[in-house]
């Protein structure tokens, strides 16, 4: 082959000066209202406020500046001195403001009045809170209450969240979905079942005593850059990290940390991971199935001394027939389905083998496919079989998304009524809480695709942008009754609008949160089940402000009847009467909740799995055996790529801060596709022309996205990447995972068409 087209890339390493000047970027474009600094150097330590951006644990120790460039990011874009006034919206119409991109929406700054969609005129126009919520509970008690979906993106509080799931049972309904649903609840499902616990069995202490990471499909640099000083320690103390991921990520490459002036000066980092495999996207099964066989054929080899026998024996269901399918897999089907040489695994496997203590870590990659199911399933038999859950320096690490997403599902905010505690509602509030299963966010797209949703409320989040087959879903939308979206900014969801229509603006968490009983503190929960007390000091950034407790209680209280045991203006007066509420639901985990808030590092609401004690059926951990090698399950073919979707070092989710993804040597461009060179030889492509992706599901829609940019990028054979949210009308409503019916936003199944 001749003149193969370079791939792109960053030369640098993750951390260092680079990441200081992406702050200065977002810095000169927000000009954040003065004092950022201070709120900064607050951020998640105790008695300061918790980052809004990604819910990695917040040290007991934190470093002098315990923030990375995204959660500075983060911070500034919510300080924006921009506002986004009732002025803007006279004279801009809605229709106008769909041309707009997600960036230009979001860089208007600060919703500033509630505002009420006029559909005459096609403006949005201010209004009263009265009025809104007046109408907004008229609405609410003219419809049955099982066609109303409250949704929530993870950011807002315990307090919050705890009441706005009650107010949907008080109300009528289970229809709960978060972004969890689009995110991680792969892993709600899958570990419940499994080990009897929907969360992560590690806390940030087992990565200062673990020998060995395998990580999958997590991109640490971008999405959860604090992480990257634990595992810089743990490198430095001999840790192996093996990687899994079809893209290299600087961040598991390499890291300069900030914080160290010789790394800073020299510009020599860290390497980060030992092995690096590039395994396809959906691939993941198959590799993992190669590293338990190597560790099988040791164990032989070594006399069977290398397996945890007397755990398995005690605390482990499902091993034999596990053991039976890892026999009957050849290595060939192994090589062929994750795109990776025996060799490779092999070299993988023996630092699993080698390792006394080992962490399982993954993200998206794994929990974002058909299959996400058995990825994370398989990822649990390769830990098991050494008995490596529950027990110091090992366990299972999923990252977690937004800042309190795993919270807001520990107080209730669930579609799956068998894992809120109802009858203690009940008693708590005097009623009879619906027993129905609600939706997911699948089955709410579904709902509105087929008419049968009247109303949707967004507690944050930008629903319509974050779900597969938006350009489905959007023209859809406009027939519902009811949309009440509680944002601080404008995003592309706040377009599309029911018959009647509100935006409801609201304080920051950086923000302080005054109430009758004075200043307000709100809790979260991050990563590794440790919640922590946070405290907004910034002065709000308009004056018509309301938190997003109040609104919710503004709601409730204009929908509800009377109800002694409900008492919304007590609540929304003092917060901490709403952390009682929490302690009383949720004894065991979260008693004296106002008095541990601010315990340094947070408070650990346990967990039973790290103790060995399998709350599942059988009350042992499930060893799994798969039924297919592939994450997806659409067949390989002739022409026929599998997307995978991802967030650049520029973004929150929807929220585009730029056009920089850096960490992957992308500048100024979303409208691409990243792929590798070989592939694009044999498809007669080349670097920076003008291509478009043909959705390839065979279901009868037509999907299609033009105009998108080659770039030449090492990926294996078969895997093209592009942006999040940009590409998501490619993604069938039906691609998601099975079991959890998370949407499956890697590996989707698309053509490439010239021009
Ligand atoms: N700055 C910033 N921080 C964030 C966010 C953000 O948008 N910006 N979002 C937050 C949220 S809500 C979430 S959920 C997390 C998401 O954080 P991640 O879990 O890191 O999610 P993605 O950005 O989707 O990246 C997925 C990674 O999986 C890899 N991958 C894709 N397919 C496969 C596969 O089949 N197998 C394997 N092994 N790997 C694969 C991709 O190459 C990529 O590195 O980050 C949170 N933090
Ligand atoms: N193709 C594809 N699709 C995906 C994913 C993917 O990897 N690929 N990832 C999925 C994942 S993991 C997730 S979590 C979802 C994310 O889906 P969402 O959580 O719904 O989306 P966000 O982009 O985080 O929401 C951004 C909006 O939240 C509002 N907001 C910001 N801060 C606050 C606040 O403090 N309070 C309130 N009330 N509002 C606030 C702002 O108006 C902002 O525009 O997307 C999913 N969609
Ligand atoms: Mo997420």
């Amino acid at each position: 082959m001749t003149d193969q087209p370079k791939t792109v890339e960053y030369k640098s390493a993750t951390g260092g000066w680079g990441s200081l000047r992406g702050m200065g970027q977002t810095a000169l474009s927000e000009m954040p209202t003065p004092g950022v600094l201070s709120t900064l150097l607050s951020q998640n330590k105790t008695g300061g406020f918790m980052c809004t951006s990604c819910a990695w644990g917040k040290p007991k120790h934190p470093h002098a500046f315990e923030f990375c460039e995204n959660g500075a990011k983060a911070t500034m874009w919510e300080l924006t001195s921009h506002r986004c006034t009732p002025e803007f919206f006279a004279k801009h119409s809605v229709t106008e403001l769909r041309g707009w991109s997600d960036h230009d929406l979001e860089h208007e700054g600060r919703l500033t009045h509630p505002m009420r969609y006029d559909a005459a005129s096609d403006h949005y126009v201010a209004c009263s809170w009265d009025e809104a919520f007046t109408a907004i509970g008229a609405e609410l008690k003219a419809i049955n209450p099982k066609t109303a979906i409250f949704y929530a993106s993870g950011r807002a509080s315990l307090e919050t969240t705890y009441l706005y799931a009650l107010f949907a049972r008080l109300y009528g309904h289970n229809n709960l979905p978060d972004s969890s649903n689009m995110c991680h609840e792969t892993t709600s499902v899958t570990l419940n079942k499994l080990i009897g616990s929907p969360v992560g069995t590690c806390t940030l202490d087992d990565f200062e005593e673990c020998d060995a990471i395998f990580f999958f499909g997590q991109n640490t640099g971008t999405n959860s850059p604090r992480f990257l000083h634990p595992l810089q320690k743990a490198v430095e103390r001999g840790c192996k990290i093996v990687t899994f991921n079809p893209i290299r990520e600087k961040g598991l490459i390499e890291f300069i940390s900030p914080q160290n002036p010789a790394q800073m000066v020299t510009g020599k980092g860290t390497p980060i991971s030992s092995q690096y495999l590039q395994v396809r996207s959906g691939g993941d099964i198959a590799a993992i199935m190669g590293l338990c066989k190597f560790v099988f054929a040791e164990d032989e080899r070594r006399s069977g001394t290398l397996l945890d026998r007397a755990f398995i024996a005690e605390h482990c269901t499902g091993f034999d027939e596990f053991r039976a399918t890892a026999d009957a897999t050849s290595w060939e089907r192994i090589e062929q389905e994750s795109g990776l040489s025996r060799t490779d695994i092999e070299a993988a496997a023996k630092v699993y083998v080698e390792a006394e203590r080992v962490i399982g870590v993954y993200g998206m990659g794994l929990t974002q496919h058909v299959h996400g199911f058995e990825n994370i399933a398989m990822l649990v038999n390769l830990l098991l079989m050494r008995g490596n859950i529950g027990r110091p320096g090992a366990g299972i690490c999923p990252v977690r998304g937004h800042s309190n997403v795993q919270g807001q599902r520990t107080v209730g905010m669930s579609e799956k009524p068998d894992l809120v505690p109802l009858g203690k509602f009940a008693e708590q509030f005097g009623f009879d809480p619906p027993r129905d299963r609600g939706m997911t966010t699948v089955d709410a797209c579904e709902g509105i695709l087929d008419n049968s949703v009247q109303a949707f409320i967004g507690l944050g989040g930008n629903f319509l942008r974050a779900i597969p087959d938006q350009g489905r879903v959007e023209p859809a939308w406009e027939r519902m009754r009811l949309t009440v979206q509680i944002a601080t900014k404008l995003n592309r969801n706040h377009l599309f609008n029911g018959k009647t229509a509100y935006l409801l603006p609201c304080l920051g968490r950086s923000e302080e949160d005054l109430q009758a009983g004075g200043p307000q503190t709100v809790t979260i929960e991050d990563s590794f089940s440790h919640i922590h007390g946070s405290l907004g000091h910034r002065k709000p950034a308009s004056e018509h402000l309301k938190s997003e407790l109040a609104i919710v209680a503004g709601i409730a209280m204009a929908t509800l009847p009377a109800n002694p045991k409900v008492r919304w203006a007590d609540w929304t007066g003092d917060y901490g009467l709403v952390r009682d509420l929490i302690a009383e639901t949720y004894h065991e985990q979260f008693h004296d909740m106002n008095a541990r808030m601010f315990e340094p590092g947070g408070f650990y609401r346990g967990n039973s799995a790290r103790e060995r004690i399998w709350k599942t059926e059988s009350g042992k951990a499930g060893f799994t055996a798969p039924e297919m090698l592939c994450a997806t399950d659409v067949a390989d073919a002739e022409g026929r790529y599998r997307l995978v979707t991802v967030r650049s070092n520029d973004q929150f989710n929807t929220t585009i801060y730029g056009y920089s993804d850096r960490l992957r040597g992308i500048e100024g461009k979303r409208d691409v596709v990243l792929i590798n060179p070989a592939d694009m030889a044999r498809a007669g492509l080349s670097a920076g022309q003008r291509i478009t992706l043909v959705g390839d599901a065979e279901d009868g829609h037509v999907r299609r996205i033009e105009r998108l940019e080659i770039v030449p990028f090492d990926l294996p054979d078969g895997t093209i990447v592009g942006y999040y949210p940009e590409l998501n009308p490619l993604i069938p409503i039906q691609h998601h995972d099975r079991n959890s019916k998370t949407p499956a936003s890697k590996a989707v199944p698309v053509r490439i068409e010239a021009g």
